[in-house]
């Protein structure tokens, strides 16, 4: 490809530059792939362009991420696939170009921002390549995301091409397992492949004149003296089914029968998931600031994994409780929430905790008060320790596996599973990196109010340490033909004066896996599921939303005929809800024909402690006046319990109304999938999880929330069709039923993630998945440039 595009250029001399001259007189020192792309269609349009409108120079503009420029020069980062880069430079005078190393690039951009005071400085090159340079990786960028599967196939081959050392390994997995002081799987009797196969051959033949439906207790003795422990199944017609897939796997391995072999061993009882910032609670919390969909999710992954955890357990024969716990910060002035309780019941679980640590200074005060996630760098460390202690004491031993959640959590996470050497499961909800313009360029300009240089340091370290990562879509891990994925964006970038990433995390890793997150199904559920509705709330609901003197609520609707445009969401400048509210004062039509309901942060501004929810509630009341919305628009501040949220989606289906989630940067978007859920009809923006979740007319519709005027219309018209067009509206709705069925549900969340956790243990094992050099860098890295970062955060 490279080759090519010199040739390309080459050849393409004469329409190139004149583009490039007109790129450089625009005065800018870096253009994205938006400003280069409509730059380029304006300079078709005026010049005489008709020579470069080609096809072959489009396509090259189309996929040129940005440009670094400084006459005479022009650098260009090109991706012409998914996750494949190419950088070049071009001297525009001269009409020279060739092809440039990442480092050059990014030196370019440095000295961009920085002028030539530091041209002769040499900066920290962060470099991870060399060390998985041995490490399997997938080739195609569509395989990205199936980690296991590829870990699976790869391994397999290779480890059992040597025949003998595959089986003995498997062997030797097959002996390690134990729980409460019992043996589990093969005791020491079974010492040989020889032997394990006698005694599989043994059992089975026992087996089969026993009653199938026989447990343990019956036939445990027997299988003992044959060197077999429990775990393989309840009954024996279970027992046999494992016994026989070993057996398979022995004769003539393959990647299938494996990880359903291993999918059935017995290793996964205790779990620590961990989530340090926000308010991490049950009740009174969402919508609060750095309080959202994380929380959601942990607490419905929680239930989905117990579940799952329960059944597994309970069909390989063993009677164990698992356990879990979400360890999260303690706040000591919590306001309305148990945020200051130590210990908290999970409802919907058996034995699922909220176990909740304080953050503590360096002379070991306890912190009273909420901490932006932004700032809660220089604790982490301190709280990595005592959450270690307290987990121990909670579980009476390590946990079996520990999943991180976002960037701090993801830290701890690496932090406790080095020193308790469990496997460790990253999951990222959103990375800040790509939510914010030049967040890394421009890094010094942000430090004040959000600490990037702490954040992104570790993101690379935790990343990096992860043994694997959940993803909840592909565009999380590689973004489309378009766009950079999140991850993607770690994979070079500078944060200048500080240091330089070229190689900060490879997308084609077999850790990546994707694993999508669901809506809990019994609360939100289709608008048409009449048995289950919750009728008796709808009284309270009219009053919420029409009700004139509700409390916590801003605006009235004139017309309740009319049907409501529905959004709701943190009260984040990302998540672009007064955008939304603009849009909307903007598009007469749209405001003749539809109310708006918004659900966000605070009405009272007093009430906020957060800069930039307080910035958007003064933004919000300045809409409202401006556009005169009073009387077409309802801002309720409220935090809605969640039974009652899901009604209302139904409700609001139920007037044929539809949701509009409008930010500028959704990382996944749960909003969009309970209203999907609910047989809302959906406009979601196109930029991050979204842009997957819904088949753009089919299942809902994208919108783009840089042409808001754009995303009105396409809502209107979605409106003026359902009018005029019987059965449109449905056809919508049902469209996003069937999409958030077959692919986001808690249950194939649950089941995956499970299996995931058991193949990972597995090849942990018997490969050197450890990366033992990587650790060693990480571990110099934390101690010599984060740690210095978190000490620039004030206390
Ligand atoms: N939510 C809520 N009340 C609010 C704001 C949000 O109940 O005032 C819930 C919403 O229903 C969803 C979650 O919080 O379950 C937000 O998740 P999402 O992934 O959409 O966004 P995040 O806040 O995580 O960025
Ligand atoms: C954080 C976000 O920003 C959302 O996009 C996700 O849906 C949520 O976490 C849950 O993963």
């Amino acid at each position: 490809m490279n080759l090519m595009l010199n040739d390309f250029f080459l050849e393409h001399r004469e329409q190139v530059y004149p583009l490039f001259r007109h790129y450089i007189n625009l005065g800018k020192a870096f253009l994205l792939q938006s400003d280069l792309w409509d730059e380029f269609k304006l300079f078709c349009e005026n010049e005489d362009g008709s020579d470069i409108c080609n096809r072959p120079i489009s396509e090259t503009i189309h996929c040129s991420q940005e440009a670094a420029i400084e006459a005479p020069w022009i650098y260009l980062a090109i991706r012409p696939r998914v996750a494949r880069w190419t950088y070049y430079r071009f001297n525009v005078e001269a009409m020279q170009h060739e092809e440039i190393p990442v480092t050059a690039y990014l030196a370019f951009k440095e000295q961009l921002i920085e002028g030539h005071k530091n041209i002769n400085k040499r900066m920290l090159e962060v470099d991870l390549g060399p060390f998985n340079r041995e490490f399997p990786k997938l080739h195609e960028s569509r395989s990205i995301g199936n980690g296991v599967q590829f870990l699976n196939r790869r391994l397999s081959s290779e480890i059992f091409q040597n025949i003998s050392k595959g089986d003995k390994q498997l062997l030797n997995f097959l002996r390690v397992h134990h729980v409460e002081g019992k043996q589990l799987m093969l005791n020491d009797q079974v010492d040989s492949v020889t032997e394990l196969r006698r005694a599989l051959r043994q059992a089975d033949d026992y087996l089969r004149r026993q009653d199938h439906a026989a447990e343990w207790d019956a036939v445990g003795h027997m299988l003992q003296t044959l060197g077999i422990e429990p775990g393989w199944g309840r009954t024996v017609e279970r027992m046999r089914d494992t016994l026989l897939l070993l057996s398979d796997i022995l004769e003539a391995p393959e990647p299938g029968h494996l990880e359903k072999f291993l999918s059935r061993i017995p290793m996964i009882y205790k779990l620590a998931i961990i989530s340090p910032h926000g308010f991490f609670g049950q009740a009174n919390v969402l919508g609060l600031p750095d309080t959202g969909g994380q929380v959601v999710y942990i607490l419905d992954q929680v239930r989905a994994l117990e579940k799952e955890m329960k059944h597994r357990i309970s069909e390989q024969g063993l009677d164990i409780q698992p356990q879990i716990l979400v360890v999260t910060r303690l706040i000591p002035e919590a306001g309305h929430t148990t945020c200051n309780q130590r210990l908290e019941n999970i409802a919907g679980t058996e034995n699922a905790r909220i176990l909740r640590v304080p953050f503590r200074t360096e002379s070991g005060e306890v912190v009273p008060h909420w901490i932006s996630r932004f700032k809660i760098w220089p604790y982490l460390e301190q709280f990595a320790v005592d959450a270690g202690r307290e987990i121990f004491a909670e579980l009476g031993s390590r946990p079996d596996l520990i999943i991180g959640n976002y960037s701090d959590g993801n830290l701890v996470a690496t932090m406790l599973a080095q020193h308790l050497k469990v496997t460790q499961c990253n999951i990222a909800h959103a990375l800040e990196k790509t939510k914010y313009l030049y967040s890394d360029l421009y890094w010094k300009d942000n430090e004040e109010k959000y600490h990037f240089s702490c954040q992104f340091t570790a993101d690379l370290i935790a990343m990096n340490s992860a043994d694997f990562i959940i993803t909840s879509t592909y565009q999380e891990i590689a973004g489309n033909d378009h766009s950079v994925g999140q991850y993607e964006s770690y994979s070079s970038f500078t944060m200048p004066d500080l240091y330089r990433v070229v190689n900060g995390i490879d997308i084609f890793d077999p850790k990546f896996n994707i694993v999508s997150p669901g809506a809990d199904a019994d609360v939100y559920f289709p608008y048409s599921d009449s048995e289950r509705r919750l009728t008796g709330l709808h009284n309270e609901i009219e009053k919420i939303i029409y009700g004139k003197d509700w409390p916590d609520s801003y605006g009235f609707l004139e017309n309740p005929d009319k049907p409501i445009l529905f959004t709701i969401a943190r009260l984040d400048r990302i998540k672009n809800i007064t955008g939304l509210v603009e849009w909307y004062g903007r598009n007469e039509k749209l405001r003749e024909k539809v109310n708006l309901l918004v659900i966000a942060g605070h009405i009272d501004i007093e009430k906020t402690s957060d800069v930039e929810e307080e910035e958007q509630i003064k933004h919000m009341y300045e809409l409202i006046e401006n556009y005169g919305l009073q009387g077409q628009m309802r801002w309720l501040g409220i935090q809605l319990d969640k039974s009652m949220l899901g009604e209302l989606y139904r409700y609001i289906a139920d007037k044929r109304g539809a949701f509009a989630q409008p930010a500028l940067f959704e990382a996944f978007g749960l909003t969009v999938i309970e209203s999907m859920s609910s047989g809302l009809p959906t406009f979601a923006t196109c930029f991050g999880g979204p842009l997957e979740i819904i088949e753009n007319g089919k299942s809902g519709f994208h919108i783009d929330p840089n042409h808001g005027e754009q995303a009105t219309d396409l809502i209107l018209e979605f409106f003026n069709r359902s009018e005029k067009e019987p059965g449109y509206w449905e056809r919508i709705s049902n469209g996003s039923l069937e999409r958030v069925r077959s692919r986001y549900t808690w249950t194939l969340y649950a089941e995956r993630m499970m299996t995931l956790s058991r193949i990972y243990g597995f090849w942990k094992y018997v490969t050197d998945l450890e990366r033992d050099e990587t650790r060693r860098y990480l571990e110099m890295f934390y101690s010599l440039q984060y740690r210095q970062l978190a000490d620039t955060v004030p206390k």
